[in-house]
């Protein structure tokens, strides 16, 4: 041997950052004419609330003017709000559920 000298190759491993998927809100809004009772309800049907829960809730809105009923993936926020609101129109009530984006 000739005394060289090898460096180590140290190698360094970049893992990509994947992206979390934003969380969206969706938020039960008060109106004066849907019967607490049907609130209640939809909230039991589309969001598998217990009665309690989803007494609490509806309580909420009915206060505060809003409350946020479940934080999920988009697609899954937005089908549910749809399926809420549809479910109250087909019968004339004017309950509504909207989404938006978590910070
Ligand atoms: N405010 C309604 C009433 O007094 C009940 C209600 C509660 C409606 C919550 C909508 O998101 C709501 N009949």
């Amino acid at each position: 041997m000739s005394g060289s000298v090898t460096t180590p190759k140290i190698k360094t491993v970049v893992e990509p950052k994947l992206d979390r998927p934003k969380l969206y809100k969706v938020i039960l809004i008060n109106d004066d004419y849907t019967p607490r009772e049907f609130v209640v309800l939809v909230l039991k049907a589309v969001f598998r609330m217990s009665e309690e829960t989803g007494y609490r809730v509806m309580m909420t809105a009915h206060k505060l003017g809003s409350c946020v009923v479940v934080v999920c993936a988009k697609d899954i926020a937005e089908t549910k709000a749809e399926e809420a609101t549809d479910l109250a129109k087909d019968i004339g009530y004017p309950l509504l559920f909207t989404t938006e984006p978590e910070e």
